[in-house]
C-alpha cells in the first residue's frame, strides 16, 4: 500500500516517521512553484498537510458518492422495460462501481487505508453527494438522473481532469468519458419517452420537477458560503467555482429541455441578454443542508444498504485473505 509519509522520508534520506510534510519552507516553495506552473503533484512529492487532508476529504467523498450513487439506479435494473435498457443500465451502474474503486485507489495514494475510508462512510462521518438521498420513484427518474445528475457531474468533473493532484486528475479522465455516455443514455431514454403516450410524457415531467433543484444543489453552497473553496482554488484542486459551474450547467441544460419538450420547475428562469446567461430562482438551502446533515428522504436507507453490503461481504474478504495466506505459505515452503 502507498504510505507517502514513509516514502518521502526515505527518498530524502531522512528518518522514517519524521513529519517532513508538516512545515518546511524550502519544500513549500517547491510545491507552490509546481502548482503555479500547472505541474502535477504526485503521491511521493512533498505536500502541505492541509492539501493532503483536503484531497483525502474530497476524493473519498467523491468515491463514496459513486458507490452510494449505484443504489437509486440499481433499484431499477430488474424493472427496466426492455433488454436493451436493462443492459445499458446495468453497464452504467457497474461503471459507477468502477469509478468508486479508481477514486478509493487515488485516495489511498495519500496514505489512508480503504478500511478507514469505508469506516468513515459507514459511521456517518464522511459526506457523499446530497443528490443520492432522493428516491427513484418511476422509470423516468432513470432518464432524468442520466440527463441532469450525470450532466451536473460532468460539468463539475471536467475541470477536475486538470486538478493539481496527478492520481486524481488521471482517474477523472476515464471517469468523465464514461459519464458522458451516462448523460447521453439518460437523454436518449427521455427522448424516447417524450415520443410516447401522454402518461409517459407526464412521467418525465414529474421526474424533472423532482430532480431539477437537487441537481443544482450538487454544485455545493454559494461561493460566499463555500468554506473550502479559497484553499482548493489556491492549490489548483478546484479550477472553477461552485456558482460558476452551476451557471454553466443551467445555461447548457435549458436548451436541452427545450428540445425534449419539458418544462423546468422555476418561474424565475429567464434569459438575461445583458449577462449572456440564464437567470434562475433561489435554491432552498435549508433543504440542502438538511439533506447534507443526514435528514433527507433516503439518507438512512442508503447508509443502511452500504453497511449491510459490507457485513454480508465479510466472508468474501475473509476467504480472499485466507487464500492469500495459503499462497504465501506455499511460496515460503517452496
Ligand atoms: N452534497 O466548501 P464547499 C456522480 C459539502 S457522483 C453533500 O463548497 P468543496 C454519480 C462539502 O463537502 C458525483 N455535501 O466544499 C454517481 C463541504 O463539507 P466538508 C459526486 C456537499 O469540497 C453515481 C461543505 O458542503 N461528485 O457523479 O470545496 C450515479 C461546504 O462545501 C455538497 C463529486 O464528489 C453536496 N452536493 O466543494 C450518477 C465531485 N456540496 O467536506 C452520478 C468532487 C458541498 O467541508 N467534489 N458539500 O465537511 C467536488 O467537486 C467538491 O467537493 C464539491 C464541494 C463541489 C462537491
Amino acid at each position: 500500500m502507498y504510505t507517502q509519509a514513509m516514502d518521502i522520508a526515505a527518498a530524502k534520506g531522512e528518518k522514517p516517521g519524521k513529519p517532513t510534510r508538516l512545515e518546511n519552507p524550502e519544500y513549500q516553495a517547491q510545491f507552490d512553484d509546481k502548482v503555479d506552473r500547472g505541474d502535477f503533484i504526485e503521491a511521493k512529492d512533498w505536500m502541505p498537510e492541509a492539501y493532503r487532508r483536503t484531497l483525502v476529504r474530497q476524493i473519498s467523498q467523491h468515491a463514496h458518492s459513486e458507490i452510494v450513487g449505484m443504489l437509486p439506479e440499481g433499484n431499477w435494473i430488474t424493472r427496466a422495460p426492455s433488454l436493451k435498457r436493462k443492459s445499458i443500465l446495468l453497464a452504467k451502474v457497474q461503471d459507477e462501481g468502477g469509478h468508486g474503486l479508481y477514486l478509493y485507489a487515488a485516495a489511498e495514494t495519500l496514505g489512508v487505508s480503504r478500511d478507514e475510508l469505508v469506516e468513515a462512510l459507514h459511521s456517518g462521518k464522511a459526506k457523499y453527494s446530497s443528490i443520492f438521498n432522493y428516491p427513484t420513484l418511476t422509470w423516468a427518474d432513470i432518464g432524468v438522473i442520466g440527463w441532469l445528475v450525470d450532466g451536473a457531474a460532468i460539468m463539475n468533473q471536467i475541470p477536475l481532469c486538470r486538478c493539481s493532484y496527478g492520481p486524481y486528475a488521471r482517474a477523472m479522465l476515464r471517469i468523465c468519458k464514461e459519464e458522458s455516455f451516462h448523460q447521453r443514455q439518460g437523454y436518449d431514454l427521455l427522448l424516447t419517452m417524450m415520443q410516447g403516450t401522454p402518461a409517459q410524457r407526464d412521467m418525465v415531467q414529474d421526474a424533472v420537477n423532482r430532480w431539477w433543484w437537487p441537481s443544482l444543489m450538487m454544485f455545493g453552497p454559494h461561493d460566499a458560503q463555500s468554506q473550502n473553496s479559497a484553499d482548493s482554488m489556491r492549490w489548483g484542486i478546484k479550477r472553477i467555482s461552485n456558482d460558476e459551474l452551476r451557471q454553466k450547467f443551467v445555461d447548457a441544460t435549458v436548451p436541452q429541455a427545450q428540445v425534449l419538450g419539458v418544462g423546468l420547475p422555476d418561474p424565475h428562469l429567464k434569459w438575461n441578454e445583458q449577462r449572456g446567461h440564464w437567470d434562475f430562482g433561489a435554491i432552498d438551502w435549508d433543504e440542502f443542508w438538511n439533506v447534507v446533515a443526514g435528514h433527507g428522504p433516503c439518507n438512512r436507507e442508503r447508509l443502511q444498504a452500504r453497511v449491510s453490503a459490507w457485513e454480508e461481504g465479510a466472508w468474501v474478504r475473509e476467504a480472499a485473505l485466507a487464500h492469500a495466506d495459503k499462497r504465501a505459505a506455499r511460496a515460503r515452503a517452496a
